[in-house]
């Protein structure tokens, strides 16, 4: 027997946030500040000679998630899922960080379902 069976539009599962960042010495240019809570996915554009790479703070402190080291002219990724709060960043390669690769992002609220 068939069962016709209704799919409620909140189980579709909202595409991830996505926010490209060009690393660069010695600084971050990322496509956003703020983002939804939920998936993200995050590329990382090595436009620099050096090698980079991003690494992100969870709001206790703890690290999230980062790319591992990437090349000049390479494309890094990271896939993750965040909950709101507030995110420090960073790269972790030689003394990056305190030449200016760091920096904050915020995640809001989760988008409303549609
Ligand atoms: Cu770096």
């Amino acid at each position: 027997m068939f069962v016709p069976v209704a799919i409620p539009p909140h189980a579709v599962a909202p595409p991830p946030a996505r926010v490209l960042v060009f690393a660069d010495e010695f600084f971050f240019n990322a496509s956003r500040r703020t983002m939804p809570a939920g998936r993200l996915r995050l590329q990382l554009k090595n436009i620099g000679e050096d090698d980079h790479d991003f690494r992100i703070i969870g709001p206790r402190g703890t690290a999230r998630a980062e790319t591992g080291i990437v090349k000049p002219g390479k494309l890094g990724e990271i896939r993750t899922t965040l909950a709101r709060g507030r995110y420090t960043y960073l790269c972790t390669v030689a003394d990056h960080a305190a030449l200016g690769m760091r920096g904050s992002f915020t995640v809001t609220r989760k988008k409303a379902a549609r």
